[in-house]
């Protein structure tokens, strides 16, 4: 055999987002749609959090949620099957931050540390974000954030985020 042994299992986190052509549902279907990848099984998922855009701000505002998985693939791997679910949403790159049908983003992997002209881990501005970490906290609220720290105290750096946690199976 040229692989050698299995991979073991690693856990990864995934930001969700949109805020075009219907995006509770856009981001709703792509939480199931995460463990359909190969060798990946959903562990947990946070609420839906309606949020303020960042960045380009004259845009709708985001649904957005984080998801934990437990996966046997490469993060290069996770992250092509990644964009293989937003093209079939029907993604269209257009501007740097600007409106989109479904961003799923790798923000961790294990507590990997690498940055490559592909994908840097963890994820460059996860940090900053309250829409990244007030639902990362909600499923993962002792995480660390490599060469960052808690995502707790993260927090406090982000206030005035406009983020708001949406309750309940019909909730937006
Ligand atoms: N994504 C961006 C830029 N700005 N703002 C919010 N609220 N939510 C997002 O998911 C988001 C954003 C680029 O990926
Ligand atoms: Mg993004
Ligand atoms: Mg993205």
């Amino acid at each position: 055999m040229v692989s050698g042994k299995p991979r073991e299992a690693a856990l990864a986190y995934i930001g969700l987002g949109a805020n075009l052509g219907g995006p509770a549902r856009q981001v709703r279907e792509a939480l199931d749609q995460l463990g359909t990848l190969p060798g990946t099984r959903l562990l947990s998922r946070s609420s839906l959090y309606r949020t303020e855009p960042i960045g380009f701000i004259d845009q709708p505002p985001f649904i957005n949620a984080v998801a934990r998985v437990e996966t046997t693939l490469s993060p290069q791997a996770l992250l092509a099957g990644l964009l293989d679910l937003e093209q079939r949403h029907g993604r269209v790159r257009g501007r740097a931050n600007g409106p989109r049908v479904l961003d799923l983003d790798l923000l961790m992997y294990d507590d990997r540390v690498l940055a490559s002209p592909e994908l840097i881990l963890p994820h460059p501005r996860m940090h900053l974000r309250a829409f990244v970490l007030l639902p990362l906290v909600e499923i993962a609220p002792l995480c660390v954030i490599p060469r960052r720290g808690p995502a707790r105290m993260l927090l406090g750096a982000c206030a005035g985020q406009g983020v708001e946690r949406l309750e309940g199976v019909f909730a937006a």
